[in-house]
This record gives structure tokens, sequence and C-alpha cells, in this order.
């Protein structure tokens, strides 16, 4: 084996103000299959995380739930530490930002930074509420866009029309909080200087700590200009207050990567073998790598490594950036019924799936991250349990009941383990890069040359023959032994799985090396179906019991409501009555253009259309199945009504309309068309 290493792996901290979903599992899982490949490995890597608990957004959730904030970060704290455990992710520490530790260390990096003349303090101006007596942070202001005059835009841009600015430049805004006017008021705040780090985090980023697409990010932002960075926040707010001052206090996001350092030295004090100084203090002892989400790319990759550098500390060795998840080709959203929370999903279906259809996925770019459920069924039943366990349960049963457990003492087909185990080599390398979905192909290979194996060689036919009976017991040793080397390479995605092998083949728990030495003339013990089948039935009870969930926060001011399906019946023609010109600007009709078309297996009028609006891709369900063949339709360009509410059908969520033109009683149809040279996107008035 090479070198030990010793290495400390961070999950992003996730905010204390709501139950895991599936989006924050991409992350923990990604990071916890590379840290227990590590600990199989032979490294010493512990894998740290903890709540973010500080912020305005957390103060008025538990305001809202009429309790502390205290309260609430416990509480939702509890709930992640369960959830993220029953998805077999192991870290060694689950902590919090709102700790004696981490205020500690965030004074500690705070006073050292002001020393060194990298803090300033200067008034500002900011919009503020009266009746709530607070300073308004972007989101909790809202308004008419002061471009197309749409009405409820948030503070930083506008739904509709796209334009940027700022939240001073709103017409009529209001506080989301109280619904008052906010006024303009003056406050002295603290700004990090980062552009003091400009060359240093241009060196930096550039020294193989970050993936290509990362540091092609970066360097736009260098381009802009590193700008200063607000640090405080006033008075009320949940965090730590300022040395010094009163009524201010750090801004959430300066503490909350400090609670990396905070978690671990928490862990420190409870684990008399490590030492703090080794992992933060020094480049040569150890590894420090943290895994994010794309959209904290700026506060790891530059604010961060600024802060631990300014302040004494060693800066990361790798910063490893996953993308979003997104739900059968839609952002996770509570309005298009794709929002499904961690334990919902355990209520239904095992934490190993998603675990090995995420890994089957995932690779080092930055690319988001679609769960698909019936591709997700169609990959665990035929990896899992048509490839992988099939090894097993086709040789067990023989070597269990023929054989008394017994394995045979030599291994009969050398070349073939030989070459199972000498594929170990690339499997882990491309675990250690985050290629996943390349080592999940060689091992599902590797699977497929197994079952292979068992099929020439018709164990079950020799059996017949009493002579023949010593072959039979070499084949299935060799099988078995080809599924302990596929055991290995799967068990950083599927530790309990692997725990129950571990029992089946009565051995202590796999190392990466135990690849190189065949288990031979021991005897293992009954098999057990070890992974199940996923049934349609338990999808679809996910998505109904996921539906109720949405549909019980349903009453939260922020989520849309979900329309419901639309009638059957062709809609009468109204009377004719005029309607302003306010009225036709309501409907936003758009250029797309039609990505794929298929038949709704049981619906007979509809076609399920993906089509393209210029910056997003749409579903849309339309019944045009009766003129139209889906092939007539890819690549033609349509109408939609872009702002339709989206519609939650049996089938999937309908997000639009498109435009035909009918005569009503025939049922003859016509898609209404652009001329050439019309783009997706283009608006159409
Ligand atoms: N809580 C945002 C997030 O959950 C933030 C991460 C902090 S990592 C130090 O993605
Ligand atoms: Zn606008």
């Amino acid at each position: 084996m090479s070198v030990k290493r010793k290495i400390l792996a961070t999950n992003a901290l996730p905010y204390a103000n709501g139950a895991p979903h599936l989006g924050h599992l991409v992350g923990t899982i990604q990071g916890d299959i590379w840290v227990r490949l590590q600990k199989m490995l032979g490294h010493d890597c512990m894998y740290i995380c903890g709540s973010d608990s500080h912020g305005t957004p957390i103060m008025i959730q538990a305001e809202k739930m009429g309790i502390t904030p205290e309260a609430l970060i416990n509480q939702v704290r509890t709930q992640q530490e369960r959830d993220f455990a029953d998805f077999l992710v192991e870290f060694d520490n689950y902590y919090t930002t709102h700790s004696e530790e981490n205020r500690e260390l965030v004074e500690t990096i705070f006073k050292r930074h002001l020393e060194a003349g990298n803090i300033t303090k200067r008034t500002i101006r900011q919009l503020f509420d009266p009746v709530k007596n607070m300073f308004l942070p972007d989101r909790y202001i809202k308004g008419e866009c002061p471009n197309c005059g749409a009405k409820d835009q948030y503070g930083d841009n506008c739904e509709v029309c796209g334009a940027t600015y700022l939240p001073t430049d709103l017409k009529n805004p209001y506080s989301t909080l109280s619904g008052t006017k906010p006024v303009e008021k003056e406050s002295e705040h603290y700004f990090f200087k980062l552009q003091n780090y400009d060359e240093f985090l241009k060196q930096w980023t550039r020294h193989g700590h970050l993936q290509e697409q990362v540091t092609n990010k970066l360097d736009e932002w260098f381009k802009d200009g590193l700008k200063e960075w607000d640090i405080s926040r006033d008075s009320p707010y949940f965090g730590f207050s300022i040395p010094g001052e009163t009524n201010k206090y750090f801004y959430v996001w300066l503490d909350a990567p400090v609670g990396y350092m905070a978690s671990f030295k928490n862990l420190c004090a409870k684990r008399k073998d490590i030492n703090f100084a080794d992992y933060w203090e020094s480049y040569d002892t150890a590894d420090l790598i943290h895994f994010i989400g794309k959209d904290i790319i700026y506060f790891h990759a530059l604010f961060w490594p600024a802060m631990l550098h300014g302040a004494g500390f060693r800066t990361p060795s790798q910063i490893y950036v996953n993308g979003f998840l997104t739900v059968d080709g839609q952002k996770m959203s509570k309005s298009r019924g794709t929002f499904i929370k961690a334990r919902t999903y355990l209520d239904h279906l095992q934490p190993e799936y998603l675990r090995y259809y995420f890994a089957a996925k995932l690779s080092d770019r930055i690319e988001d991250l679609d769960i698909n459920f019936d591709d997700f069924s169609q990959r665990i039943n035929s990896d899992l349990v048509g490839k992988f366990i099939n090894i097993a349960s086709r040789c067990a049963s023989f070597i269990n009941k023929s054989f008394s457990g017994k394995l045979s003492a030599e291994i009969s087909e050398h070349m073939l383990y030989r070459e199972f185990a000498k594929a170990g080599a690339i499997i882990a390398d491309n675990y250690k890069k985050l290629e996943y979905s390349h080592a999940i192909r060689q091992i599902m290979t590797l699977a497929d040359k197994a079952n292979q194996y068992i099929d020439e060689k018709k164990p079950w036919a020799l059996m017949k023959d009493p002579g023949r009976h010593q072959e039979v017991q070499d084949i299935c040793t060799a099988g078995i032994n080809l599924f302990r080397i596929l055991m290995i390479y799967l068990k950083p995605i599927l530790p309990s799985t692997a725990k129950q092998v571990e029992n089946f083949l009565n051995i202590p728990p796999l190392q990466w090396q135990d690849k190189d030495e065949p288990l031979l003339g021991h005897k293992i013990n009954d098999f057990q179906p070890l992974i199940n089948r996923i049934d349609p039935k338990q999808i679809e009870a996910l998505k109904m019991a996921a539906q109720q969930d949405i549909d019980k926060s349903a009453s939260a001011p922020a989520q849309a409501a979900v329309t419901p399906a639309p009638a059957k019946e062709p809609v009468k023609e109204p009377a004719k009555e005029h309607i302003s010109i306010d009225d036709f600007n309501k409907i936003d009709l758009r250029i797309a253009k039609v990505l794929e078309a298929e038949s709704v297996e049981g619906a007979d009028k509809l076609l399920r259309l993906k089509v393209d609006l210029g910056n997003e891709t749409r579903q849309i369900f339309a019944g045009i199945k009766s003129a139209y063949q889906p092939d007539q339709l890819v690549g033609r360009q349509v109408v939609i009504v872009a702002n339709l509410a989206p519609r939650k059908m049996r089938f999937g969520v309908s997000e639009g309309m498109v435009i035909v033109a009918s005569d009503g009683e025939s049922g003859n149809l016509f898609i209404v068309s652009p001329d050439s040279g019309a783009e997706p996107g283009m608006k159409v008035k």
C-alpha cells in the first residue's frame, strides 16, 4: 500500500432552517463515498459536517414557529443528523456553527485580520423596515420591476423580464415581513478587503486545488475585480456579536466555513488521538478537502482561502464542487411537485438505491444530476439485482446445499480472478478522481463477465452428474470470489450491503487490498437475498407522499399554489368581451422549439413535449395526439403560453400550453408556427 495519509474531508454545512431534501444528499453522498474509499485504502480519513445555524432566515423561521432560534437549530440539527445517518453517510462529527469553539475561532480570525489591516469600517445606506425595526436582506424586499413594471419581484432581479438591479431601484417596494414600505437608513459596517488577496488568490486558484471548470469561473470574477466584502450585520440578528460593538453581528457567511474548524476542534476534544494543529496549521501533516455545491464557490474558493491564509491557518488542499439535483429534468421545486424530503424517500425506498444511482451518474464535472425515477428503478433492478447480486445467488445455493457451505481449497480460474483483482487499481483511481460513473461502468462490465462465466460453465447441469461435483464446487467458489471482489469495489457506495455480504461470507470487514487474495477452503453462511427489486408501486407511493408534503406546506406564503388538472371537456367559447391591452400583456407568449415528443401511456389524447425556450427547457403535455405523430413535431417551432401556472397531471407537471388553431368540433388541430428566422425564447406579441 502507498503511504498512509491523514485526510480531513468536510461537506458544506446545511442551514438549520429546514429538513434535508434529496438535493442535500448529492454532496453528502459524494463525499461519503470518497471518504469510505480512502478508509478502505487504509488512510486515516475523517468526514466532518454540522448545521449552519446563523442568519436572518433562521431567525425569521423560528419567529414564525413561535420558538427561539436555539430551539429551532437544535431541532433541525437532530433531524439532519438522523437523516444523513440513515442514508449511511458516516460523519465523524456533526456539530453546529452556534458553538463556543466557533465563536472563539471566528474572533481569532477576525482579530488577526483587523490587526493586519485587512478590515475597514464604513457607513452604508440600506433599506430598513420601520415596523420590524430591522434592516432588510434583499430577499425580504419585493416591489415592481423598474424595467418592465411586473409586480412582486425580488430585490435583485425580475423573474418576468430578467432585468437585474439593486433593491433600492424597485418601484413601490415593500417588506415581505411586515408589508410596509422600507425606508433608507444609514449604518456602519465592517468590510473585509478581499482585494488585498488578489495576487495570492490568482496563484492559489491555479495550483491544482480546483476543478478546471471552477478555475475558469473564477477567472471571470478576477476580471470583474475582487471587491470588499460586507461581513457585519445589524441587530436584530441571530449570530455572534462582534467584539467591542453593541448591536453588531458577524455575517453568517463569515462564521459558516469556520464551522468546519469548530466541528473538528470539537472532535479533537472527544478523541485524544487527533490534534487540531496537524490539520489546520501545517501543510505537511494532513490534507484538507471540502465538498461543496456550485452555488457557494465564491465563498469557498475566494473568501475562505483568503481568510485562512491571512489569519495564519493553512488553506484547503482541494475543493470539490458538485452540481444541483434535478428531478425528472426539473429544478427541485414545490410548485412543480418535484420537491422530495430525505425522510420521505427513506419511508419508501432503500438508501443504497439512491447512493448507487447518484454514483452511477456522478463525475468530476460540475453538471446537474438528474433523477428520473423510471431510469432509477431500471438501473437498480438491472445492475444491482440482475447483475451483481445474481452472481452470489447463483453460486451460493450449490455451496450451501451440496458442499456444507465450504469453498474449494483452490481457485480454478486464475486468469479471470487476476483480471478482476487488477481492475481495482483503475477503479480506485476513478473513485479518487470523483469519476464514480466510470468506476461503476467498470464494475458492471466485470459483473457481466462473472455472469457469462457461470452461464458458460452451467453448474446446474454438471450437478446432475455425480462424477463432476468437484467441478461444481470449483465453479461456484470462483463465482463467489468474483462476487467478493465486486463487493469490495462497491463497498464505498453500498456499505450496508457490504456488511451483509461480510456476514454471508463469514469474514471481517472487507478492505481494498483483500481483492488480491481469494477466499478459499472457507466456510460461508447461508445466502439471504441482499438487495430487492424496486416495485413501481414504491415509486408511486413515494411520489404521492412527496406531493402530500408539498400540499401540507402549501399554506406557507412563499409557495406557488398548484393548480388542479385541466377539465377534460373542450372549453366552450365564452361570450366575446373586450379585454384591455394590460390583460393581453399578462399572457406571455413565446416561441419554443420542440426537442422531444412522445406518446403518454394511459392518455389517448396527449403528447409529452420537451421544448426549448431559449434559456430553459420545459415539459408540456399537449392534447394534440389526434393530429400529430410525435416525430412530425421534433425540431418544429411552436408558440406557447409561457406563464401559465404549472399544472400537475397524472403523468407529470405541464409547464405551459401549446397554441393551436381548431374549429372546436371536428377535432382538427393546427399548430401555430412562426415564419423562419424566429428563435426559441422570442416573445410573441
Ligand atoms: N449553509 C449554504 C448551503 O447550505 C451554506 C453552506 C455553508 S458551508 C460553510 O449550501
Ligand atoms: Zn421586469
